[in-house]
């Protein structure tokens, strides 16, 4: 297949792209088993540059397995061995999650369990993601709420749960002078709802932290479009803050279960408003990664599984290219004109190549 050239430099900018390991996955779904074998994580440390990615996306237990059953002295000891071992390959360590919503601890979410004793265990275990991110050589932790919500309204009170989480953020900044605490916000799945649904509820819990400037978000473009919002926007709400450090670029088609679809392959018009508002909002210029979250789909057969990674990339930057090469003089007259159909039409006629 003859593939165009493009180049997602230029106007000073060179995009970087990360990924998480548990984006190459065994295709295991609610309904059914794994449909490949597992790929052992020293072989998808081996994929990351051969497909073109700089930054490793890590869960606390992608970085330090089986940690529950570890000391912290091991934790820190291994993760540091796999921070020296990442600087050998050229790798940086984007972020670290707690993943909190695997745990027998944490049936009934972390932060915001009913239980007082899970509430700590959540508590201690992203002080210990602190320090595996100190470890590793990251500033980042991201923090997914999973279970953070509710089935029913009436089995918890939102009010203190709010409180709950903003305190935990505040023990993670005060744990460490230099960490930086980004939300990645999703309205429902696996809850029937969850607390902090939306870019604007993260970021107005960072205003309400010890250390605002140190709270930030991710935007999964999926959790934004289950949230009934344009996922442009809401990159575009988060810029103006200056608190957009992070994406978890994807597709969804429509209000259904999170599909992680590779970038641009449900919406091209989204994609390409969300790469204008990130090159319009100068995302990256500060060393911000262009993160994915992709699946790739489950009927892929095991020698091509790596596929939604390498289209997701290449679409950004075929997407860059549109952006960059958008007549903005035509936009600018349409635009005073109060022309929109006209914009309209330009902005079609531009993603079909006409
Ligand atoms: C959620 C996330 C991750 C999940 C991952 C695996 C950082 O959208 O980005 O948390 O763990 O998607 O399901
Ligand atoms: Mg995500």
């Amino acid at each position: 297949m003859a593939r165009a050239k493009v180049k997602a430099s230029g106007k000073g900018r060179k995009y970087r792209f990360s990924f998480g390991p548990w984006n190459i996955h065994e295709g295991a779904d609610p309904f059914g088993p794994p449909v490949r074998q597992p790929i052992a994580f020293a072989k998808k440390l081996k994929k990351y540059r051969e497909l073109g990615f700089e930054g490793i996306q890590f869960h606390d237990d992608d970085a330090v397995p089986d940690i529950d059953s570890k000391s912290p002295q091991q934790v820190r000891k291994e993760a540091a061995r796999l921070g020296k071992l990442l600087a050998n390959e050229g790798l940086v360590p984007e972020f670290v999650a707690p993943r909190l919503w695997e745990s027998p601890k944490t049936i009934d979410g972390g932060f915001t369990s009913n239980n007082p004793a899970e509430r700590k265990y959540a508590f201690q275990r992203s002080l210990q993601a602190v320090d595996i991110a100190a470890e590793l050589g990251s500033k980042n932790i991201v923090l997914w709420l999973a279970r953070e919500g509710t089935y029913i309204r009436e089995s918890k009170n939102a009010r203190l749960a709010n409180g709950y989480i903003l305190d935990a953020i505040n023990a993670m900044l005060e744990h460490n002078p230099e960490i930086r605490v980004m939300i990645e916000p999703k309205p429902n799945e696996p809850m029937d709802h969850a607390y902090v649904p939306t870019i604007g509820h993260a970021i107005s819990l960072a205003y309400l932290s010890v250390d605002p400037n140190r709270v930030g978000g991710l935007i999964e473009t999926a959790h934004a479009k289950l949230a009934g919002l344009d996922p442009s926007d809401e990159m575009a709400f988060a810029l103006f803050h200056k608190k957009l450090w992070s994406v978890h670029l994807n597709d969804q088609n429509g209000l259904k279960f999170d599909e992680d679809k590779s970038f641009g392959a449900a919406n091209l018009r989204e994609a390409f408003n969300q790469v204008r508002v990130l090159e319009e909002g100068g995302f990256g210029l500060n060393g911000e990664f262009v993160g994915l979250d992709v699946k790739v789909m489950r009927t892929q057969k095991a020698n091509n599984a790596t596929a939604h990674l390498s289209n997701s990339k290449r679409f950004f930057e075929l997407m860059v290219h549109k952006v960059r090469t958008f007549n903005r003089k035509a936009e600018a007259e349409c635009i005073k004109n109060r022309d929109y159909e006209a914009l309209e039409r330009l902005v079609v006629e531009h993603l079909l190549g006409v």
